[in-house]
């Protein structure tokens, strides 16, 4: 889908930053697929009428979100007990009815957060179109639907079961084009008194950190509170609350609700401030963030150049969605990194989108460790960092890309 126009405001978009010709950030595939692996061109667009910067061009949803999609939530320890935390925290927030809530949850993946509504017995529907993950969420007791979420979803669920009491997300809202339908439907499926809860890798983050690999097909969006206010304003709803949140290198954890229902907290008003005074409404912000991008490729591929010079050897570690962005932005294949290694099956045997390096089991990097490993999960530093200390031990070290390219 190209779009050429804001998918919020319906202006025209002015391009930021081109990350060049890019496959699909979850494709992992095999060899006899390499002939009809699909590509698009993957720029982002900024409009300052809606603050909100976007891809122009996005694969349609299908062919990324389907009964083979590679990632499963549960694959990190910490991020379980993030979502336990994310589930007694709505718990605890006085916005749910004493009686009877109904809590709605827009892809919820394997069930990794609504499972703790389960547990707790409270009335709860997960809304995810991959049905491999939502099959697993349903031995978790998760009760699932399999659709893209949608005003006229919306609506169905109504219908059968009541307005809910709290609508939540993790890492999907900003997967999702036609946002104006889902935010539709958010009004519509919300008690007068519900509230709207949802978290995606924060652009304030992105920008600073020049973590640009949070940027690949699946994220059409990369949001702001400013871009959300405008979004949600829209369609009647209000930010009142947000909670910067440590996940996936910096997220941001957004509350809404109908305008007037509840008084819009102090949070609110000192992030828009913070974000006034970083420029994430202004145009000049991006054209900086496209130098800080082009310098942080130079700096990666003249240090894996030169320490594939001096006959070291790399591997990967997590092959992470983000990763196909570095990848192939910046040219790096098997000639420079040997394998990335990662502890989900359906990767495994398979080779990396578009640059096709070998991904292999967790257990080929302790048997053949390399030199260095090329921390793809970075987010996931603090849970990887403590289960290889004998990597380290060994004189194993690091590469990381964020805030800048670096050895540790
Ligand atoms: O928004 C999205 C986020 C939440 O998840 C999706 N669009 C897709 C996905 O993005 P990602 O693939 O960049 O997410 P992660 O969580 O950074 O992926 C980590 C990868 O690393 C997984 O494939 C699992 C793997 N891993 C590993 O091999 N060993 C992870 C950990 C923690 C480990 O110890």
């Amino acid at each position: 889908m190209n779009n050429q126009v804001c998918r919020i405001s319906g202006q025209s978009l002015t391009k930021s930053v081109d990350f060049g010709r890019q496959p699909l950030g979850n494709g992992f595939l095999l060899p006899q697929d390499y002939a009809t692996e699909y590509f698009f061109p993957m720029v982002v667009g900024f409009s300052e009428t809606s603050m909100m910067l976007q891809l122009i061009e996005q694969p349609a949803p299908e062919k990324m979100f389907h009964e083979h999609y590679a990632f499963y939530s549960s694959t990190s320890s910490y991020m379980a007990k993030h979502f336990a935390e994310f589930a007694q925290s709505v718990m605890g927030s006085g916005y749910l009815a004493r009686i009877d809530p109904f809590v709605v949850e827009l892809g919820c993946n394997d069930g990794i957060m609504l499972k703790n509504f389960f547990q707790a017995g409270i009335r709860h529907l997960g809304i995810e179109p991959s049905r491999n993950v939502a099959a697993v969420a349903n031995t978790h007791g998760v009760r699932t639907l399999s659709e893209f979420f949608d005003e006229a979803v919306a609506r169905n669920v109504v219908s059968q079961d009541g307005q809910a009491d709290a609508f939540l997300a993790a890492n999907v809202m900003c997967h999702i084009p036609d946002i104006q339908s889902v935010v539709k439907g958010i009004q519509a499926l919300l008690k007068p008194t519900g509230v709207a809860v949802f978290e995606d890798p924060y652009l304030g983050d992105i920008i600073e950190k020049t973590s640009y690999d949070q940027i690949y097909d699946e994220h059409v969006f990369l949001f702001s509170a400013h871009s959300i206010k405008y979004l949600f304003g829209l369609h009647g709803m209000e930010l009142i609350d947000v909670q910067a949140q440590k996940t996936h290198g910096g997220s941001m954890r957004y509350v809404l609700a109908h305008a007037g229902a509840y008084p819009v907290k102090k949070s609110v008003t000192e992030l828009l401030a913070k974000e006034q005074a970083l420029g994430l409404h202004l145009l000049s912000t991006f054209d900086k963030f496209r130098k800080n991008v082009e310098r942080s490729r130079t700096d990666l591929l003249a240090l894996l150049r030169g320490l594939k010079a001096q006959g070291k050897r790399i591997a990967g570690y997590g092959a992470t969605s983000k990763s196909t962005t570095i990848l192939n932005y910046c040219g790096i294949g098997p000639d420079l990194i040997d394998y990335i290694c990662d502890t989900t099956p359906i990767k495994q045997g398979k080779f990396t989108p578009g640059m096709h390096i070998p991904v292999v089991p967790y257990e080929t990097f302790t048997a053949n460790p390399p030199d260095y490993a090329f921390l793809f999960a970075w987010n996931h530093a603090e849970e990887i960092m403590a289960k290889e200390k004998d990597f380290m031990a060994a004189g194993g070290k690091w590469i990381v890309h964020v805030p800048e390219v670096k050895v540790f």
